[in-house]
């Protein structure tokens, strides 16, 4: 029997999802959706039940797993809800709102003895990401010792504050470089680009960190770079590089120019990794695993809790030493 998921949030990210469960994932359906709008929900409904009430969507005998597309600061209430329920979720990042109500998710699903919590971190399911995972794996390139990211958008939204580059953006970078290079952070610096114009505070950064297993990792994160979406990761190792080719599929040489485009926003860059993301949920929902490459609470906690403690080295415009308590 199909896996009948509810969506709550119905934005870009939640009717992106809604839009796979209705039809590009095997073994599941949509069951229902919910959000506050009405209106927008039911814009990607179709025929499947309409909640403005999250949480009457989670008791709904029509929904057996859920997906949390709504804004960060009700992820917490939304996931403790579904761990009452007994409910499977793919909470999309970040899991809560701070490291505290992070750990306290942690803590509540450790007492269920259930694992039923996946964090949104798609990347790990990015072809490319995965590409640069088995060549580390194969070990041609070495011992990793220095790892450079790009994150670039063309443009912040009006709503982002200078530190949600660290809470919402960078830490798509905690968690795939944790997962590629199966190591935790021990320090870390950011460097904020000094202001210029009417440039929006703390764009770009830099953020350095060093890992427990001796690596370098270096990350731009640019809000505002106005060409693109652009993600970018080459690794260095003691014997070779391993790095990310040019996203775009297509290549055109035209008038004494060779051109290759890049897209507006994350949705396309990392529409193969939302796909593969979902089905290898539901596949591991059917086969009663839980068990797959995707981000735990555990993992959702360490992101946030690195990137709390990174916003306040900008703060203090210091290195930090970044510290995680012992895993229940
Ligand atoms: C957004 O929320 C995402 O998750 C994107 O992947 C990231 O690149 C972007 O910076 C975030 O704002």
């Amino acid at each position: 029997m199909a896996i009948r998921v509810g969506v709550i949030g119905t934005g870009v990210m939640g009717a992106d999802h809604a839009r796979l469960f209705d039809r590009g994932i095997r073994g599941a359906i949509l069951g229902s959706v919910a959000d506050p709008d009405k209106e927008r929900a039911k814009a990607v409904a179709g025929d499947v039940s309409v909640f403005s009430d999250p949480l009457m969507l989670i008791r709904s005998s029509q929904v057996d797993a859920v997906v949390i597309a709504s804004p960060d600061h009700t992820h917490r209430d939304i996931v403790m809800a579904c761990l009452e329920a007994k409910k499977p979720v793919l909470c999309e990042k970040p899991l809560a709102i701070d490291a505290a109500q992070c750990l306290e998710i942690v803590r509540t699903e450790e007492k269920l003895g259930q694992k039923l919590v996946q964090v949104g971190f798609m990347r790990r399911f990015d072809p490319c990401y995965a590409e640069l995972k088995s060549t580390l794996q194969s070990g041609s390139i070495g011992t990793p010792r220095i790892v450079h990211n790009q994150h670039r958008n063309a443009q912040a939204p009006e709503w982002f504050t200078a530190h949600m580059a660290v809470t919402n953006s960078f830490v798509h970078e905690i968690d795939v470089t944790r997962w590629l290079l199966g190591a935790e952070f021990v320090r870390g610096y950011v460097t904020e680009a000094p202001r210029t114009g009417d440039a929006p505070k703390g764009d770009p950064l830099m953020i350095m960190l060093e890992t427990d297993t001796g690596a370098i990792v270096s990350t731009e994160v640019f809000m505002n770079a106005a060409y693109g979406y652009h993600v970018h990761c080459e690794i260095a190792g003691t014997s070779g590089t391993a790095s990310m080719a040019h996203p775009a599929l297509t290549r055109t040489r035209l008038d004494r120019a060779e051109r290759g485009e890049f897209p507006e926003n994350w949705i396309p860059r990392f529409a193969d990794a939302y796909r593969i993301q979902d089905q290898v949920w539901i596949n591991s929902l059917l086969d009663g695993t839980h068990a797959n490459e995707g981000a735990t609470a555990w993992d959702g906690f360490v992101a946030t809790s690195i990137a709390e403690q990174l916003v306040n080295a900008i703060e203090t415009g210091t290195p930090v030493d970044l510290v995680l308590p012992e895993r229940p």
